[in-house]
């Protein structure tokens, strides 16, 4: 049976802008290292492509210094793409940028008119439902806009909360297959994933939860052995991509790409 939540055949991704450097960020770490940021976004791309992805790969919009992370101007589902209503204002033009692409490429396509927002980081499609966390970007009226949308399709939506200081839900957790998600131990702690398996990040890891499954793989951040332990003793295959730079701007493997 076909696993809609991470049995995908394609992918959106759009190339760094140089403009990157004035992305958003909690905390400021310092600039990234554009030239390695490349380096990343190109061995991502391949990895979904290894992946057995046909990946879109869009052009840069300098104007636009977080619009690498498509994720969260849209949601994809298998029948309709609904554009987000990003609640960081300098993002909210990156909107009208990705509606044609969804607009060559789905049949049905929608939008969250707002007053309400949104941001794709915020929503977690498992194989029985959306969840969507309640952030600094994602408030209660976007949530609901949503339900109202996929409930023509058929799908229930669950409205969670992202722990706060986290910047999306998904900073905090990735699905991994269709009963198993991977989480924070602060994000699990809320209840939210009732029903589910759960692997726990690592102590100190807590960044490797922004991992994605897509079809026989596993996408994560670099540099989180126990983590990776963890993934490998429960048989996922894994492949590690360097995410410093993208870690710099609060960005991990799901901000990257839409998948479909
Ligand atoms: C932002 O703050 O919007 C970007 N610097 C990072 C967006 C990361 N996206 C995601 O987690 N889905």
């Amino acid at each position: 049976m076909s696993e809609p939540s991470y049995e995908f055949t394609r992918a959106i991704t759009r190339k760094p802008a140089s403009s990157i450097v004035h992305g958003l960020r909690a905390e400021d770490i310092g600039d990234p290292d554009f030239e390695q940021m490349l380096q990343d976004h190109a061995h991502y791309v391949e990895t979904l492509q290894l992946a057995g992805a046909e990946v879109i790969e869009l052009a840069e919009l300098e104007t636009f210094p977080d619009s690498v992370f498509v994720e969260d101007v849209a949601l994809c589902l298998p029948a309709v793409a609904i554009l987000m209503r990003p609640g960081a204002p300098s993002r909210a033009g990156e909107v009208a940028q990705m509606a044609p692409v969804l607009g060559d490429m789905f049949e049905q396509v929608t939008a969250i008119e707002g007053p309400g927002y949104i941001e794709g980081g915020d929503i977690l499609a498992t194989s029985k439902e959306i969840l969507v966390g309640r952030s600094e970007r994602t408030n209660s009226a976007g949530i609901s806009e949503l339900a109202a949308i996929v409930r023509r399709w058929d799908y229930s939506l669950r409205e969670v909360m992202t722990p706060a200081g986290v910047l999306h839900f998904k900073t905090d957790c990735s699905l991994l297959d269709a009963e198993t998600i991977l989480a924070t131990p602060r994000l699990d702690a809320s209840g939210c994933f009732e029903g589910y398996r759960v692997i726990h990040t690592a102590d100190g890891e807590e960044a490797a939860a922004n991992s994605i499954r897509y079809n026989d793989l596993v996408l994560m951040p670099a540099g989180f052995p126990q983590t990776r332990e963890r993934l490998l003793d429960a048989g996922y295959n894994l492949r590690e991509i360097n995410n410093s730079e993208c870690a710099k701007l609060d960005g991990g493997m799901s901000c990257l790409s839409l998948r479909f």
